[in-house]
């Protein structure tokens, strides 16, 4: 299964450890290929690297590959966002990670959407018991 891992660069990297979590775990049911979205040494600038054509270009590639996208939410992400809508046009599965008491508000266009689905957690412990729940379910289903 290869899966597409989505949080926020430019929007803010407060929430990094907590993605580099995410993904070592999402590692344990397949292969994650968005491995430097977790990079701590990734900061909010996310230029010290190829061009914005080539990383939108090359993202998208990925995308198009991936089984299942997991998008961490909670950090506010244009790009993120952006992933997501593309995503659910392809007729991608969806799963999208919110944690509750960041003083962040989830948007409307994300949990109104019919085709995500939500997990709501408040740390990573009690994320991993739904997080497995959806992964072997969707593995199940293929
Ligand atoms: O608007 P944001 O920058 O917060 O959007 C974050 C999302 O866009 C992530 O889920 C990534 O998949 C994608 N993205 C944004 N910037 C980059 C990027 N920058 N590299 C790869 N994906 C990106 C350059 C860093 C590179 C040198 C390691």
């Amino acid at each position: 299964m290869k899966i597409y891992f989505a949080g926020s660069i430019r929007g803010g990297r407060q929430d990094a450890a907590l993605y580099e979590q995410i993904i070592q775990y999402l590692k344990s049911f397949g292969e994650v290929l968005t491995e430097h979205v977790g990079d701590p040494a990734l900061t909010s600038a996310g230029d010290d690297g190829p061009n914005d054509r080539f990383i939108h270009d090359r993202d998208l590639e990925w995308l198009q590959n991936s089984d299942v996208i997991v998008a961490e939410v909670t950090a506010v992400s244009m790009g993120v966002g952006y992933e997501i809508g593309r995503a659910v046009e392809m007729g991608k599965p969806v799963l999208c990670l919110f944690r509750e008491g960041a003083n962040s508000n989830l948007s409307a266009m994300i949990g109104g959407c019919k085709d995500i689905k939500m997990i709501h957690y408040s740390d990573f412990e009690e994320l991993k018991k739904p997080l497995q729940q959806y992964l072997i379910s969707f593995n199940a289903s293929k």
